[in-house]
């Protein structure tokens, strides 16, 4: 038997993912709503197969509670709470998850961190917490860490098809923990040491926004100049040897936007082209406003309540609006002491923004300039709705006319 700790975004699905391929698991959270709603046959958040595969994790015996199991195998997918002011992640959560395990747990248990913690959190505190309570770390309890890689919206068949990385300090724990996640991961499994696995899980967001910064760059080059970015783009990418990433309104989510100044924090004198990449991205939304001005201008719009944003959450068909470029944005406006846009999202139900509307419909009908900032399918089926609209469309998908683009 295995117990997974926390059951958001990726606890669940991997906790469904080894229960469905011949492990008993039982699932523990704090949140006693969310387990209750587990055990009630329902998930908690919205995601591309995970209604199947929960049904079927369901029918081979999974179980949800509050409580620490005493086990062999814990995997931790816990929470890192990001702080915007000091650009550092909160390591609370994983570190009250390892003591808790370490009231339940076994000699010789093995703690698996699944959370995306900063290069050298392991060392600096989870081993002074382990060794603390007493624990010969090797001995008593081993540590692995298996940092997750799956993207929103496509998890299910990620979890399956993805390579994955382990981390631990021995041989002997690396082909345990191996063995485990090979009963459904269909790729490559490496194993390495701990400060390598936490240290290359940083490393390929980090490389994933500076990709996407360099698209942001050369849109911002292309708009002085006349250009058409994506058409370079598109052309540029039939090089065997170049991949570049589309350019967009700002890069949100809990982990491009956030990883990579872990890096840019502990080593501020090296990390320079991680943190203007940072910059460049984090200026989209500064950019889409300005743009949204220009077209104002250019369409002798004057009244900053016919905008419409459509799009809160961070990127297409996900309901989490962490760091979205949406969000940035308003913030933005807030900063330059103006407000007044309207904000529509099919996703997010609840209200979290001034002038936020819960239907399609009346809020195009209150906008004569749409700006599309994320695009759901929602939007990209029904395109025919936005005519006879102004469009600023900052993902590329609509073709209609009076269409801008970045
Ligand atoms: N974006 C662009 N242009 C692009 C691609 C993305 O502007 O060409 C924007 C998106 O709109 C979004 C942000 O970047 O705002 C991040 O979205 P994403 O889809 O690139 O990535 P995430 O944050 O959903 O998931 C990433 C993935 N990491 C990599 O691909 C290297 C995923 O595999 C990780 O598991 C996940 O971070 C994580 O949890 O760390």
């Amino acid at each position: 038997m295995i117990n997974i700790i926390g059951l958001g975004y990726i606890g669940l699905p991997t906790a469904l993912m080894f229960a469905t391929h011949g492990t008993e698991v039982v699932g523990t959270d704090y949140n006693t709503h969310l387990v209750n709603e587990l055990n009630a046959g329902r998930t908690t958040f919205k995601e591309d197969g995970l209604e199947a595969l929960f049904e079927e994790a369901l029918n081979k015996g999974i179980t949800f509670t509050t409580k620490y199991q005493k086990t062999d195998i814990y995997i931790i997918a816990v929470p890192t709470p990001y702080d915007k002011r000091n650009k550092k992640i909160d390591p609370a959560y994983v570190i009250a998850a390892v003591e808790n395990v370490l009231e339940v747990c076994p000699k010789g248990a093995c703690i698996v961190i699944e959370s995306t913690v900063p290069p050298g959190t392991i060392d600096r505190y989870i081993r002074p917490t382990i060794e603390s309570k007493g624990f010969v770390i090797g001995k008593d309890v081993h540590l692995a860490h298996a940092p997750e890689r799956i993207i929103p919206g496509n998890m299910v068949y990620e979890l399956k098809y993805n390579s994955r990385t382990i981390g631990t300090d021995s041989q002997e724990i690396a082909t345990r923990i191996k063995e485990l996640y090979t009963s459904f991961c269909q790729s490559e499994i490496v194993t390495t040491d701990i400060r390598t696995a936490e240290m290359t899980k940083v490393v390929e967001n980090t490389f994933r926004d500076i990709n996407i910064a360099y698209a942001n760059e050369l849109t911002k080059i292309c708009r002085r100049e006349g250009m058409d970015v994506y058409e370079i783009i598109r052309i540029a990418n039939k090089h065997p040897r170049v991949n570049i990433l589309s350019p967009g309104p700002g890069v949100g989510g809990h982990c491009i936007s956030v990883d990579p100044w872990f890096l840019v924090g502990d080593f501020p004198d090296l990390a320079n082209l991680i943190w203007q990449a940072r910059k460049i991205n984090d200026s989209m939304p500064e950019f889409v406003l300005e743009r949204i001005h220009n077209i104002m201008k250019d369409q002798s719009i004057t009244d900053v309540g016919r905008v419409g944003l459509y799009g809160l959450t961070y990127k297409e068909d996900v309901d989490d609006v962490r760091e979205s470029p949406t969000l940035q944005l308003l913030d933005c406006m807030t900063r330059h002491l103006s407000s007044g846009l309207k904000v529509y999202d099919p996703w997010v139900k609840r209200d979290i923004v001034a002038n936020q509307y819960h239907e399609f419909d009346a809020f195009l009908q209150d906008v004569d300039l749409v700006v599309i900032m994320v695009a759901h399918s929602e939007i990209r089926e029904n395109m025919d709705k936005l005519q006879g609209k102004v469009v600023l469309d900052t993902r590329k998908v609509c073709e209609l006319p009076n269409t801008y683009r970045l």
